[in-house]
């Protein structure tokens, strides 16, 4: 007997240690714990009904099935008559469809929009989840489920939504031999070696997680790409990953090197304006068609730290971006071609470098091309201005790219809810037609009236049981996919929903979880680079602070060309006096910034060289503000740790045990940012750390010394 319990005590105990691995994501459908409101949805739902099948309209099926089954704890029948408690879920095109939705509501919703709507019909109240197309159809019934799991009341249903920009996109560095460029959540998902005839269940489940947020397209390797993706054995092996992706909506995207075409092609150049390149290309782009005829394109990073491009021929970005439109117009596919790039020969401000060489392109690339942009002008750091490219470009369509995978904001230990950083830079006014040309504008298209829209981001997805190493990395996976469908959500409304979904719907763990993400960014720019600091991080790992390091081979890669920090203060002129590139943006933008007396705080040390002793709106000295910043940081890590001390009990023991520890982690590692950045700062201040603050316990020796041979997700292109 003992025996038997001991054996039952094993088993429930694998068990719910499975069931709380974070595998599920924000996907977790368990049943509804308000009485009430089961109730309410067990009256409103009874079965389910599809006009149609079709594979994508199957994904639903079997979503909704599941899902509904999990979430009302019964059984959920399909039905093929209208009756009440009827979910019904369909396309417009369909007749009965068309019978309860007004052409006016399918006009407002674009191909991938849905509308979820409570009609009558023949005195039965059925509800309607409906799209111009399957996908669109699919999206609402995420939606739907997105309702119940956050206990929002299902009653007069009536939810008219479209995505904001057409392409949302993810961008993942995953190499072929698996290792992740700035990856920290282990290797790549993509098993190489098995497809295309062993389909991994995570291929579907992440097809599902990206359908609930929107996402609709994916670059599945690394931007320092390697030509061997596109041959033939690979593109197979990409063809089936395309299959389980299709039903889901998403397109999927290829890293293209550009040399390609020597490397695997046998030519002597691969010189855009050469015709042999261009039909190397052009066929390249057919046969890849034969096997994904709805492939979305090519993602290229040309030109840019060491990677190959059309200016090693003395052509320019266009030439090469238009050359690889030109092969995929003929199947309606994009070329993606980015503008971090910054020369290996120039000695401008690399904060300046993108601009100049695409500013001047304006116009000249083709209507299939879009180019993508960092949301600040260097690197996906803690806080950057928005990027001087948005709004400059209104002949060509210009998209985001934002970083999920943590590489300048604590790797997958630090919780850090990026909503805030994405929507700073959407929000922000380029002024480029007058107040309110917001960057989010000029990427949906609206601004100056484009075409084709997309927003990217690089993924922070590895093999990692919980997808993305950090439980709480998760969350900005899930608030990319929704800005990018609705960029008018707000950071909290992203949080709320999520924390629903992946926890639970208790209102003090929502208020308390929420409170600490909504300030979990600002708490990270406070103890990494607080008032405008940038790029102050480990050389090449970019692993903790390094601010003193300047022997890098280039000059920007170097902290100490970011800082600039001397004895008469610290900070990048960027001002008309110094590298001017506050003369990129319009004059409403830069005047924000000009003036050191006036110029926004947060971006202070970006624009300006500011003397040790200044004074800042605080009333204290630029030092010690910048102290008090540093200290503030460590302070929040320490409060974001007793917040969530206070939910023991509340959640799964695995989860919250998890937090703790990598809260453990932030904390010690705020705390070395804050000494090493304060002492390292102090040999030029030559001011004392502000009476009351913990004394750093170490030195700056010690900082200095610390080595990671092995940090992880350096890259390469292998
Ligand atoms: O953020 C930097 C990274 C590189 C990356 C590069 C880029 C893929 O340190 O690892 O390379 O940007 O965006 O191309």
């Amino acid at each position: 007997m003992k025996k038997y319990f001991v054996l039952l005590y094993c088993c429930l105990t694998v068990y719910t240690l499975h069931a709380e691995d974070g595998y599920r994501l924000w996907l977790r459908y368990d049943k509804i714990d308000n009485s009430k409101l089961l109730q309410e949805y067990r009256n409103a739902i009874s079965s389910i009904q599809f006009t149609r099948t079709s594979p994508t309209l199957n994904a639903a099926k079997e979503e909704l099935l599941n899902d509904l089954q999990g979430l009302l704890d019964k059984k959920i029948q399909l039905q093929d008559k209208i009756d009440n408690g009827i979910v019904l879920i369909g396309a417009a095109a369909d007749s009965i469809i068309h019978s309860l939705i007004s052409n006016d509501t399918f006009n407002k919703i674009g191909k991938e929009g849905f509308v979820i709507k409570t009609v009558k019909r023949n005195e039965k109240n059925i509800i309607v989840i409906a799209g111009n197309t399957d996908v669109g159809a699919l999206y609402g019934c995420f939606h739907f489920l997105r309702l119940l799991q956050t206990h929002q009341t299902i009653q007069h249903l009536s939810i008219v939504s479209a995505p904001s920009v057409q392409l949302r996109m993810l961008d993942h560095w995953d190499n072929l031999n698996r290792t992740v460029e700035r990856g920290y959540a282990g290797m790549s998902i993509w098993n190489w070696q098995k497809l295309p005839d062993y389909i991994d269940r995570r291929y579907i489940d992440y097809a599902r997680a990206n359908a609930s947020i929107g996402i609709n397209a994916v670059a599945l390797n690394n931007v320092n790409a390697n030509a061997t993706i596109l041959t033939k054995d690979y593109l197979i092996k990409v063809a089936a990953l395309a299959n389980v992706f299709r039903p889901y909506g998403i397109k999927i995207f290829l890293s293209a090197r550009f040399s390609a075409p020597i490397e695997i092609g046998g030519l002597k150049t691969a010189d855009p304006l050469d015709e042999q390149v261009q039909k190397w290309w052009k066929q390249k782009a057919d046969e890849i068609y034969q096997y994904i005829p709805d492939f979305g394109g090519f993602l290229v990073k040309a030109n840019s730290e060491g990677q190959p491009g059309p200016q090693n021929y003395n052509r320019t970005h266009a030439d090469g971006a238009n050359m690889l439109a030109d092969a995929l117009a003929p199947h309606n596919g994009i070329v993606i071609w980015r503008a971090f790039v910054y020369s290996n020969d120039t000695i401008d401000d690399r904060f300046k470098q993108a601009y100049n060489e695409f500013k001047p392109l304006d116009g000249k690339f083709r209507k299939n091309v879009l180019i993508q942009v960092k949301n600040g002008p260097i690197d996906f750091q803690p806080r950057e201005p928005f990027h001087p490219l948005f709004g400059a470009m209104p002949q060509t369509q210009v998209m985001t790219e934002f970083q999920l995978t943590q590489e300048y904001l604590g790797f997958s230990t630090h919780l850090v809810f990026l909503a805030p950083l994405f929507k700073e830079c959407l929000d922000a006014d380029t002024y480029a037609k007058g107040q309110g040309s917001f960057v989010s504008k000029v990427i949906d298209g609206s601004l100056d009236n484009h075409s084709i829209s997309g927003m990217s981001a690089v993924s922070n997805i590895g093999n990692d049981i919980n997808w993305t190493g950090h439980p709480f990395a998760q969350a900005n996976w899930y608030a990319f996919g929704r800005l990018a469908w609705n960029h008018d959500l707000t950071s909290a409304q992203i949080a709320d929903e999520w924390i629903r979904q992946t926890f639970i719907n208790d209102k003090r763990f929502v208020d308390t979880v929420k409170t600490m993400m909504l300030a979990s960014r600002e708490t990270t720019v406070d103890y990494m680079t607080p008032l405008g600091l940038h790029h102050i991080m480990g050389y090449s790992h970019h692993y903790g602070p390094a601010p003193w390091y300047n022997t890098a081979t280039r000059a920007d890669w170097n902290p100490t060309y970011f800082h600039k920090a001397d004895t008469a203060g610290i900070g990048f002129d960027r001002t008309a006096t110094g590298s001017n590139a506050l003369s990129q943006y319009a004059p409403e933008v830069s005047k924000k910034f000009e003036d050191i007396n006036t110029c926004d705080e947060k971006y202070l040390l970006w624009f300006h060289h500011v003397p040790w002793n200044f004074k800042i709106n605080s009333g204290r000295s630029l030092w010690d503000e910048l102290c008090y910043k540093y200290y503030a940081g460590v302070d929040s890590v320490r409060w974001m740790q007793r917040s969530w001390n206070n939910l023991q009990g509340v959640i799964d023991d695995e989860r919250f045990e998890q937090v703790k520890m990598l809260l453990t982690i932030q904390e010690k590692e705020a705390v070395w940012w804050r000494n090493a950045c304060v002492l390292y700062f102090q040999t030029f201040s030559k001011m004392p750390v502000p009476k009351g603050f913990e004394q750093p316990d170490k030195s700056l020796e010690y900082y200095e010394g610390l080595q990671f041979p092995y940090a992880p997700g350096i890259g390469g292109n292998q």
